[in-house]
C-alpha cells in the first residue's frame, strides 16, 4: 500500500529491527483473534491431516469463532472445498496456502488512496461513532506522518464535548503538532476552515480533522460531514485556486473491532452517507473477534488502512491484507 505518495518508503528498506518491531505489533494486535484459529491450526499441525469433513468443520468453527459471520464462513469453506478439488489439492498444508490467499483477496478490495499527496494539501477526516478511537488514531497517524517528515495540523472539530478538545490538545503537546480549536459548541466547519487556512499559510502537508462521534441519522451525518468538506474547499476557492487541484481529501471511517456486528452496521451507514476512502479498525488487540474485518470490508467496499493495537502512540499497524492473512494462519510458538 502506498501511504505517502511518491515519497513512500519501500517496505524492503526497513531495517531488521524495524521489521521485528512491525511483526511484534501485528502479533500484539492479532493475538486474541488467533486464539480463535488455534484449534484449527493445532488440528492441522498434528501430522498428516486429511482434507475431509473434519477439516472443513474445524475450519468453519474457527471462522465463526473469529466473527466472520455465518454467511461468510460458509462461503469461505465452500470456496475452499471447490478450489481444492478443482486444483487437485489433497494435503491440509496446501489447502492452508489456498485459504491464506483467499483471505488476503477478501481484504484487498482495491488499492488504498495514498494518505498524503506530495503536491497538494492532504485533508484527512476521521469519522465514526463515539469511543471507536478516532482521536487516539489521529494522534498515532500524526506521529507516523511526522516521522516521515510531513508537517501536520489538527482540527478539533469535535466541539460537542469540551473534554474532546482537551484530549486532542494533550496529544498535540505530547506528539508535537498544533491543534486549532474553537469554543465548545462552535460550528465544526468553522474550525476546519481556520485549520485549512492555517495549513496553507504555514505550508503544512496535512490537516487531520477530529470529528464528533454522535450516532446520527444518515441525513444528519451526511449534512455535517459534507459541511466540513465544503469548508476546506471554500478556503482554497477564496484564494482563487481550484480545490480539485489543491486538496487531497481522504475520508477514514474509524471502527471499534470489539463491537462486532455494530461495526458492520456502522460501516454500512457511513459508507452510504459519505464517500469513504479507507477504514481503521481499532482495539483489535482487545478482541478474539478480529475476523469481523472481513464482513466490514465486504460492507464498506474500501480497504483497511490501519489497525489500532493498543492505547499508546506507537500501537498502530499499517495494514496489508497479505500479512493479516499470514498472521491469522500462523501458529506462534510460545
Ligand atoms: N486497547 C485499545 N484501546 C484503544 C485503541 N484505540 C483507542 N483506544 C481507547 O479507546 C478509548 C476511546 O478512544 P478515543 O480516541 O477517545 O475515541 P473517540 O471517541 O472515537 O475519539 C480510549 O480510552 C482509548 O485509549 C486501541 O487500538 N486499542
Ligand atoms: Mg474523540
Amino acid at each position: 500500500m502506498r501511504l505517502f505518495g511518491r515519497r513512500d518508503r519501500r517496505k524492503q528498506d526497513a531495517s531488521p529491527s524495524e521489521r521485528t518491531e512491525r511483526l511484534s505489533r501485528w502479533r500484539k494486535g492479532l493475538n486474541r483473534t488467533k486464539a480463535s484459529f488455534s484449534g484449527f491450526l493445532q488440528f492441522i499441525a498434528t501430522g498428516e491431516v486429511e482434507l475431509g469433513e473434519e477439516y472443513y468443520s474445524e475450519l468453519h468453527d474457527a471462522l465463526v469463532l473469529a466473527d466472520l459471520g455465518a454467511a461468510l464462513a460458509e462461503k469461505t469453506v465452500s470456496w475452499l472445498r471447490t478450489s481444492a478439488s478443482e486444483q487437485g489439492v489433497s494435503s491440509a498444508s496446501a489447502a492452508r496456502k489456498l485459504l491464506e490467499q483467499r483471505l488476503a483477496e477478501m481484504l484487498a478490495t482495491q488499492d488504498a488512496k495514498p494518505l498524503v499527496a506530495d503536491d497538494r494539501l492532504s485533508v484527512i477526516l476521521f469519522a465514526g461513532v463515539n469511543g471507536t478511537g478516532k482521536t487516539t488514531m489521529l494522534a498515532k497517524i500524526a506521529q507516523l506522518l511526522q516521522d516521515e517528515n510531513f508537517s501536520v495540523v489538527a482540527a478539533a472539530a469535535d466541539t460537542f464535548r469540551a473534554a474532546a478538545v482537551e484530549q486532542l490538545s494533550i496529544w498535540g503537546e505530547r506528539v508535537g503538532f498544533p491543534v486549532i480549536t474553537g469554543a465548545q459548541g462552535a460550528d465544526p466547519a468553522s474550525i476546519v476552515y481556520n485549520t485549512v487556512e492555517h495549513a496553507l499559510a504555514h505550508g503544512k502537508h496535512a490537516v487531520l480533522i477530529d470529528t464528533a462521534g454522535r450516532m446520527q441519522t444518515k441525513a444528519a451525518l451526511m449534512d455535517e460531514l459534507s459541511k466540513i468538506g465544503r469548508a476546506a474547499r471554500k478556503v482554497v476557492e477564496k484564494r482563487g485556486e481550484d480545490p480539485g487541484e489543491k486538496l487531497h481529501e481522504v475520508n477514514l471511517l474509524v471502527l471499534d473491532a470489539t463491537t462486532g456486528q455494530n461495526a458492520i452496521s456502522q460501516a454500512k451507514l457511513f459508507s452510504e452517507a459519505i464517500s469513504l476512502h479507507g477504514l481503521v479498525l481499532n482495539k483489535i488487540d482487545g478482541t478474539a473477534k478480529g475476523g469481523v474485518i472481513f464482513p466490514v470490508v465486504a460492507t464498506a467496499h474500501v480497504p483497511v488502512m490501519f489497525l489500532g493495537v493498543g492505547e499508546d502512540i506507537g500501537d498502530i499497524v499499517e495494514f496489508d491484507p497479505r500479512s493479516f492473512a499470514t498472521q491469522l494462519l500462523t501458529l506462534d510458538s510460545v
